[in-house]
């Protein structure tokens, strides 16, 4: 079981996010969680800070989550910027966007829940990458090892 933490402030749309990713995979090995507590983002396989599109404010309230992230995060961890409802007019210029993702070495990517493949391609491309880092599935090395 992975889990992937769904951060960021106010309305920006976590909870439907992960809604939407529940309605499509209903057996998934993944676990979403809403959190922006820092004790959480010390035991997941990624983070998505999500910020909405049309405020500019919810992107900046990303600076203290991702000073948390840093502060306790697993050598391993993955993380994302995701710049939510991009369904509605954007109050945020891309190239801003871009560049505070950068500067936090996060990837960044934009989709808006009301499309029905955004969140599903999303989640499912971020399995992928969690999975090439973290080969869970093979069961412990011990079982892997060909005694001699
Ligand atoms: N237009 C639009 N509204 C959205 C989108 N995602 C979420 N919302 C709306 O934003 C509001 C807050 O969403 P919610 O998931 O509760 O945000 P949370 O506080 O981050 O968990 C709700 O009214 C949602 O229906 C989106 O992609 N586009
Ligand atoms: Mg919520």
């Amino acid at each position: 079981m992975y889990t992937i933490t769904v951060a960021g402030s106010v309305a920006v749309g976590k909870s439907t996010i992960i809604q939407s990713y529940l309605n499509y995979a209903k057996n998934s090995d993944v676990k979403l969680i809403e959190s922006n507590n820092r004790f959480d983002f010390e035991k997941t396989d990624a983070v998505l800070f999500v910020f909405d599109l049309t405020s500019e404010s919810s992107l900046y309230e990303i600076n203290q989550l991702y000073r948390g992230y840093t502060s306790v995060r697993q050598p391993k961890c993955l993380h994302w910027l995701i710049g939510n409802k991009n369904d509605k007019m954007r109050d945020i210029e891309i190239e801003k966007c871009t560049e505070f993702a950068r500067n936090k070495s996060c990837v960044y990517r934009e989709i808006s829940t009301k499309n029905n493949n955004d969140v599903p391609n999303m989640i499912e491309s971020i399995i992928q990458k969690i999975k090439l880092l973290n080969p869970k599935q093979l069961g412990p090395m011990s079982d892997r090892c060909i005694s001699q």
